[in-house]
């Protein structure tokens, strides 16, 4: 294992300010941790055969934006991330190569649009399984990867290197608590009060919600990571109470103030 090189992107990141960094073994891929899993058309040495660890990176979606969601300051801070995180493992890819390590980054998304989405709701490769693998957190009722640091508000992006690095531990804590505050305030009922990766058991309405968003320029949806209790961001923002989406009684300035950002900026 090289532990230089793997100080050498740990700097690297820190560099560029990535928050969360976690490194798996792509023989991680070969041992799922709970069924039913991907086909092996999705694994990582079956998309780069040369892959021997996959690099994933993460950054926070900042919650006080998040809560004007749906709202075009959302759809603007998620084009923002979505390019941070190109842009960061595009470069991390060439940091590798000019050493000697094949590499290559997989774009955070990878599908042509909504309609793309409503045709397929698939990709070719999964960031959050690779980041289950990598440590950085464990699946929600909500259908996404928690963070200790921002629960579920939180996207990532991978690489996928030649290079033999050590793989993150798995993180054995479960985070989901199950209050079923995803589930609840779904505002299309797409989730069910189950583990994933039985919880997202209506994907095709998640997709129709996203696509009329879209159609006003709003999009994405959002609210399942919006209410999640779950992560040190709230403490940071003064957010613990996640009641505050529900209690407009209990907080008119926040809630007058979300109101203001949706009125504008959109269709
Ligand atoms: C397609 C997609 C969607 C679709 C479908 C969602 C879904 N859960 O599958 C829609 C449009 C609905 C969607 C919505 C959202 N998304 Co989305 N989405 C993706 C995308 C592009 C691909 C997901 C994927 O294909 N995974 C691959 C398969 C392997 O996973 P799976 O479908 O869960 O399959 C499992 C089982 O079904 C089983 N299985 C059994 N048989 C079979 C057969 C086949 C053929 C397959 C494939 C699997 C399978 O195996 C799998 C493993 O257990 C990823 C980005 C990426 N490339 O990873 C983002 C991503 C998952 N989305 C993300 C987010 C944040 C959202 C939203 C909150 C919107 C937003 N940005 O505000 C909502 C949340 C919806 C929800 N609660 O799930 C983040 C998640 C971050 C996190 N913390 O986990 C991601 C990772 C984007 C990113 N780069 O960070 N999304
Ligand atoms: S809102 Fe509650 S049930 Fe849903 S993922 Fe977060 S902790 Fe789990
Ligand atoms: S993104 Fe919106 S529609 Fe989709 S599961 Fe989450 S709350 Fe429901």
């Amino acid at each position: 294992m090289n532990e230089d090189l793997l100080k050498a992107i740990r700097r690297r990141c820190r560099k560029m300010e990535i928050p969360l960094l976690g490194v798996a073994g792509v023989d991680r891929w070969a041992d799922p941790p709970f069924q039913p899993w991907m086909p092996e058309e999705f694994y990582p040495q079956s998309i780069f055969p040369q892959a021997k660890s996959v690099i994933v990176i993460g950054l926070p979606v900042s919650l006080p934006v998040l809560e004007t969601a749906p709202s075009i300051y959302y759809r603007e801070l998620y084009n923002t991330i979505n390019s941070l995180l190109d842009q960061y493992t595009y470069r991390l890819a060439n940091f590798l190569n000019e050493k000697g390590y094949p590499s290559v980054f997989v774009p955070r998304d990878g599908y042509f649009g909504i309609k793309a989405l409503q045709k397929s709701p698939v990709a070719f490769f999964s960031h959050r399984h690779a980041a289950l693998l990598a440590g950085l957190g464990n699946f929600g009722t909500n259908n996404m990867l928690l963070t200790p640091q921002f629960g579920p508000r939180v996207r990532f992006s991978s690489v996928l290197t030649a290079a033999e690095l050590a793989s993150s531990p798995l993180m054995k804590e479960e985070l989901c608590t199950r209050c079923m505050r995803c589930v609840r305030m779904c505002p299309v009922q797409a989730l069910a009060e189950q583990d994933y990766p039985q919880a997202l058991t209506d994907k095709k309405s998640c997709t129709a919600r996203s696509a009329e968003l879209n159609s006003r320029g709003i999009s994405p949806c959002g609210i399942c990571i919006k209410v999640c209790p779950i992560g040190e961001d709230r403490k940071l923002y003064g957010r613990e109470d996640a009641s505050i989406y529900s209690r407009k009684d209990r907080f008119p300035d926040e809630h007058r103030a979300w109101e203001h950002v949706q009125r504008y900026g959109g269709l």
